[in-house]
């Protein structure tokens, strides 16, 4: 079934948002035909001093350009912009990270897209649970997305003819032996992050981390079950990911498959207000036992 008839299908009664996520596609569809690896890096650096790959702008260029299509669409925030994009819309504010992990592009490790949609207008002073929707795009050996507007988590692949339905009602379940282990610095600076790592070994889990957040997380939803984590460290006393484009879509997706995403005070990530575009959150995201046990090592807990 083509991603279209999908949508009609199952989100009947919101023909905005139907239309909206049917744009994403098509975003993530152009992104995809135009990621070049050979692409170096573009001559300016983003709102956080990062230096930008031609990709990182051409793909929010992209993202922009496709949503300004969207008549309910009031309201853009993405890692590549300092401030809020205005449109003409009124229905809903769109959150993304265009091209997460786009560093990783040149040693060829799969990369992805990710978005958070809110209702009505304005990101900062909401709290995440406000999202009525999100999606994440992996561009791997193939490009996927998992997608929900909390009627179900569903995934679909993209052939020649378009985005189609891969699977539906995606669910994690409470246990699982796979962990994907970010900022393993972290484990230097704090015992409780050494001996959670200790754990997932001794218990002989398997490891599944790349580097990207997209395709770590996506691993979890596809194999039904694991673990993620992205911890501060001194260095980084929020943690390196952001809440609004990042962390809330992916516990947005996460929730609604049956998982959990938490801080490093054990808060469910939704329950956060965004308080900055770009502020960031530790995270441990995924099967809800393995998220549980995470939290007795957090330090208020151990
Ligand atoms: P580190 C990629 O740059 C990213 O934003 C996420 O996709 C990923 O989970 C994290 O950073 C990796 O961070 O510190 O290992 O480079």
């Amino acid at each position: 079934m083509k991603a279209s008839e999908f949508l009609k299908e199952r989100l009947r009664d919101d023909d905005d948002l139907q239309y909206l996520f049917t744009l994403l596609f098509e975003a993530v569809r152009n992104v995809s035909d135009n990621l070049d690896i050979t692409t170096g890096y573009h001559e300016s650096v983003n709102v956080h001093d990062e230096q930008q790959l031609a990709m990182d702008v051409q793909a929010n260029i992209v993202m922009k350009d496709t949503l300004c299509q969207c008549h309910c669409v009031g309201l853009l925030a993405s890692e590549e912009e300092e401030d809020v994009v205005k449109l003409n819309g009124d229905k809903f504010s769109v959150a993304f990270d265009p091209l997460d992990g786009s560093s990783l592009m040149d040693a060829n490790l799969s990369i992805g897209t990710i978005c958070a949609i809110f209702p009505g207008l304005g990101f900062v002073g909401r709290k995440c649970t406000d999202m009525v929707g999100a999606l994440i795009a992996v561009y791997g050996p193939r490009t996927t997305v998992i997608m929900s507007w909390g009627d179900g988590v569903h995934e679909f692949i993209l052939k020649e003819e378009g985005f189609v339905l891969k699977d539906e009602n995606l669910k994690v379940e409470a246990d699982g032996k796979y962990f994907a282990p970010g900022n393993l610095r972290a484990a230097a600076d704090y015992d409780w992050y050494q001996d959670l790592v200790n754990h997932w070994i001794d218990q002989q889990y398997t490891l599944r981390y790349s580097g990207g957040m997209c395709p770590d997380v996506n691993h979890i939803f596809v194999k039904g079950s694991g673990i993620f984590t992205y911890p501060a460290n001194k260095e980084r006393p929020n943690g390196k990911l952001r809440l609004l484009y990042e962390c809330a879509p992916m516990a947005y997706l996460m929730e609604n498959a049956g998982g959990k995403a938490v801080d490093h005070e054990g808060k469910r990530i939704l329950e956060k207000e965004v308080t900055d575009l770009h502020e960031r959150t530790p995270i441990f995201i995924g099967s809800c036992n393995e998220v549980d046990k995470a939290i007795e090592y957090l330090p208020r807990n151990s």
